[in-house]
């Protein structure tokens, strides 16, 4: 039996030795010391013992049990020891590796145009009005003196989702919707998207946006008209810039203008923008038809109005040099990044 033990006690250790897991070693506890292990089940068999030999075999037994727990304590320690560092070792971070750079967006130069030009309107006492882009025929058309089969609806064709609807071309329609709910004075912008049935090229787009103003009251004239546009045109160009109106023809205003500012690019001189004229159009403008207050519920004997809309993409590509339209729509960071916070 004691020849026994000894076996146990090399095998032991010999299977430590080679054990390079901490798992293993639990293997080896249970092997060994286990309900069933080779010690526990060696002692069970000690009843067969003489009764002087049975006292020392015990003792040698438990000198064993605790020998061979102390090895499998001390060599558990030493793995988990040794797979701790292994772990760290492997997830060790680098701070040497430069961060990845996160690229900063600025906004679109359409963006800054239309929050510039609220700023400047809302400064001379505007209010700023929304509504849907969809649109029925009797908002878009009807009230701003467009009936149907009127040649004005060619320049304007759109897209129908039937007879009725349609996407709006004009934002005209939102301000249609204040006159009709609310009494004079009026004095509302309302920027925002517009559509029409245009081919794309340099200056054409079917998506596009605008900014429209209204300002209706008793005895509003062709002075305010000027006056408010020349103050628009100085905020967003430069105090030194000039306009000019040249008369024009929109059914939904009577008179009518399209109105120029001084070419930024040679102070009015002509040059290759101006096409040699000194001027640039920026936007139309005009008295609101009688006809319209009229449809809108506004007698025209007493009130008179005066109305004019921004084409906005046009303002933007003056403002910052930008030749050809479709550059606001592509999205191509390398063009949209020139616009950082320096810039705009
Ligand atoms: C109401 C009555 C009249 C708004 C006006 C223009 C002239 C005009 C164009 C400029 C560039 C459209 O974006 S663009 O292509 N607009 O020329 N718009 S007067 O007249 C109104 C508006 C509302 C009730």
């Amino acid at each position: 039996m004691q020849q026994k033990l000894n076996e146990i006690r090399e095998s032991v250790r010999a299977r430590l030795e080679k054990a390079v897991e901490s798992s293993h070693i639990e293997e080896i506890r249970v092997n060994v010391l286990g309900r069933k292990g080779e010690l526990t089940q060696l002692l069970k068999g000690m009843g067969k013992l003489s009764a002087e030999e049975r006292p020392v075999i015990g003792q040698m037994s438990n000198q064993l049990r605790a020998e061979i727990e102390g090895w499998l304590d001390q060599k558990t320690r030493e793995l988990q020891d040794k797979e701790k560092a292994a772990r760290l070792a492997k997830e060790t971070l680098d701070i040497s590796i430069p961060g990845k750079e996160m690229q900063q967006g600025n906004q679109h130069p359409l963006t800054a145009t239309m929050e510039h030009l609220v700023e400047i309107f809302v400064g001379m006492g505007f209010t700023v009005v929304d509504g849907p882009e969809i649109e029925d025929d009797h908002h878009n058309f009807e009230l701003l003196n467009v009936p149907k089969g009127h040649p004005a609806r060619d320049a304007q064709d759109t897209f129908y989702f039937n007879d009725n609807l349609l996407l709006r071309t004009q934002t005209s329609a939102v301000q249609s919707r204040v006159m009709l709910s609310q009494k004079p004075p009026i004095r509302i912008i309302s920027p925002g998207r517009v559509y029409r049935a245009d081919e794309v090229d340099a200056t054409h787009s079917p998506v596009f946006s605008q900014c429209e103003g209204l300002v209706i009251d008793k005895g509003i004239t062709m002075a305010d008209l000027k006056g408010i546009l020349d103050q628009f045109a100085r905020e967003m160009y430069g105090e030194g810039i000039k306009t000019r109106f040249r008369p024009s023809f929109f059914p939904f205003t009577e008179p009518s203008a399209e109105v120029d500012v001084t070419c930024a690019a040679c102070h009015g001189e002509g040059c290759r923008i101006c096409k040699g004229t000194g001027w640039i159009e920026i936007l139309g403008a005009g008295m609101v038809n009688p006809n319209v207050l009229s449809m809108c519920g506004i007698d025209p004997n007493e009130y008179t109005g005066l109305a004019f809309g921004i084409g906005l993409e046009r303002v933007t590509d003056l403002k910052f040099n930008v030749p050809d339209m479709r550059l606001l729509f592509e999205n191509d960071l390398r063009f949209l990044m020139q616009f950082g916070k320096g810039r705009i």
